[in-house]
């Protein structure tokens, strides 16, 4: 039922597929379908911004999920970026989503596939929904030419990770596809300096924006040096424009920190993620279910205060994002 609501939805809106220059006739079998503004935007070179679809459907409670989304895209629109939000529909992967198709995706909340890499093919082969990771939503946004990707948060090697190995697949796509990902850094959920070693295995280009120490989310110090620093959005331009003239084929992790209003509940947030983790050992929560666990439960713990950070980050990510890719336009132009 869910998923034939969705399926009219993506008749409904006259999604087009992207065209690629020696690819198959319509690109990639013709499974992605891209919003008229979306396609409009990148064929006129214009600042374009991927946005994740995890974040709504797993990291945030309804209905409060549903009006972050519209306001973050709002925020990109503001700083002068078309906004492209991607999800997988009824086994269709969308660049650029409708207000309906927004609203469906937040209402099925966890419901909806947590969708990476790993996912993709048989989210798609089943006709499924998938709400896209970091992982995903940088291997859709790199297909349709999208350079910058904003999201709050992304995924790490988990504390013993070197024991259970859950390193997110974020970690492993940074090192394989060039898109520029705006984040807050890393949760302390994570290990942060397996993260940036990883990183550096990886091969990415790591950069702290406006700070030399790499931000852990809630707040703006992780006790982690980053391995360079970015001042401004025409700095993370020329660096994303380096990267890509020299097809270093790597992606770009720019991290931003938590405005400084709102760090300030950073150590009651820590205090809760402790004892969440904690918790989440006791009650052998792994895999890909640890992170929106741990989320939802820092959230209790802190009333509310984590969310509000939470929110309260992603959006200012998005405005550096938006601004990052207009710098990046006009240094195109
Ligand atoms: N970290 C956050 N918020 C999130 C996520 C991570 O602070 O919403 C989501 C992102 O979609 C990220 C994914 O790509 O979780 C990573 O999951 P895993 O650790 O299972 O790879
Ligand atoms: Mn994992």
């Amino acid at each position: 039922m869910q998923s034939s609501a969705l399926s009219r939805l993506s008749n409904l809106n006259n999604h087009i597929n992207p065209t690629k220059k020696g690819g198959s006739e319509d690109g990639f079998g013709g499974l992605i379908k891209i919003s008229p503004e979306v396609s409009e935007a990148l064929s006129l070179g214009k600042a374009v911004v991927a946005l994740e679809s995890t974040i709504i459907s797993h990291g945030m409670p309804y209905p409060r999920n549903l009006e972050v989304a519209k306001e973050v895209e709002a925020v990109v629109r503001d700083n002068g970026a078309v906004p492209a939000t991607i999800a997988i529909l009824d086994g269709t992967p969308f660049v650029g989503l409708s207000s309906e198709q927004l609203e469906m995706l937040a209402k099925l909340g966890k419901k909806v596939r947590k969708t990476a890499r790993r996912d993709i093919a048989h989210v798609v082969a089943t006709r499924g929904n998938g709400a896209t990771t970091v992982s995903a939503t940088m291997i859709f946004a790199s297909m349709v030419g999208i350079p910058i990707f904003v999201t709050g948060g992304i995924g790490g090697v988990h504390k013993h990770g070197e024991n259970t190995m859950d390193i997110s697949s974020d970690l492993t796509e940074l090192g394989r596809t060039p898109v520029a990902v705006i984040s807050a850094g890393v949760k302390s959920i994570l290990d942060i300096p397996r993260t940036i070693e990883y990183l550096e295995t990886q091969g990415v280009c790591v950069a702290a924006y406006g700070t030399d120490e790499f931000p852990a989310f809630f707040t703006e110090s992780s006790g982690c040096k980053a391995p360079c620093r970015v001042d401004t959005p025409e700095d993370c331009a020329c660096v994303i424009d380096a990267n890509t003239k020299l097809n270093l084929k790597t992606g770009i992790l720019i991290a931003v920190p938590i405005p400084r209003e709102h760090s300030a509940s950073g150590n009651l947030i820590e205090s809760a993620i402790q004892r969440a983790i904690q918790e989440a050992r006791e009650k052998s929560i792994i895999g890909n279910a640890e992170t929106p666990f741990l989320l939802a439960r820092v959230n209790e713990l802190t009333g509310g205060a984590s969310l509000a950070a939470n929110i309260a980050l992603v959006k200012n990510n998005a405005s550096i994002g938006a601004r990052v890719a207009v710098a990046l336009a006009r240094l195109r132009e």
